[in-house]
């Protein structure tokens, strides 16, 4: 009996560091340029710094195939928006999901002719982002504390599940 009540005396707050371990599991997913989408005639600088952009995130370009593309560039091939050199990466599709994997300064330009010096480019510096995502990429700064917590997290995220599971199923 006391037994049960430890158990769901502490369901609350098992619950809501269940939810908080599943969130710094999740990624956003942002539409560039929201509505208006890969466009000429939108401010992107304006749009770009709305948002802060996290290692995980990812940016998705929808634009009519043909009449737009987006390169990942340089700083340097941004200011200038002359890409015969200085390009990253390019996306064609029209349709384009670019994952941001480093914590970093991205760039992105449109290559077609006059739309990158028209306003299609914006610059955003990705932070690292989640806790899980900072232990994994270092795992020789991982504390012994750190390290205990992380389990322990896991221990009670399990125990957890095994409640829900529990109620629900
Ligand atoms: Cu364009």
């Amino acid at each position: 009996m006391e037994d049960e009540i430890v158990r769901y005396g502490s369901f609350p707050i098992i619950l809501i560091l269940c939810f908080s371990f599943l969130k710094g599991a999740t990624s956003e997913f942002y539409t560039v340029g929201d509505e208006d989408e890969w466009n000429s005639e939108v401010d992107y600088v304006s749009w770009s710094q709305k948002y802060n952009f996290s290692v995980g995130d990812v940016l998705e370009f929808k634009y009519n195939k043909g009449q737009h593309d987006a390169f990942e560039v340089t700083e340097e091939t941004y200011r200038s928006c002359d890409t015969s050199s200085g390009v990253l990466a390019k996306y064609e599709t029209g349709d384009d999901q670019v994952k941001l994997t480093e914590s970093k300064k991205y760039w992105f330009v449109c290559n077609v002719s006059g739309h990158c010096l028209g306003g299609m480019r914006f610059g955003i510096d990705v932070k690292a982002g989640n806790t899980s995502t900072n232990l994994e990429q270092t795992p020789s700064a991982k504390s012994g504390t750190a390290y205990a917590f992380e389990r322990w997290s896991l221990g009670l995220y399990v125990f957890a599940s095994g409640i829900l599971l529990n109620l629900f199923c």
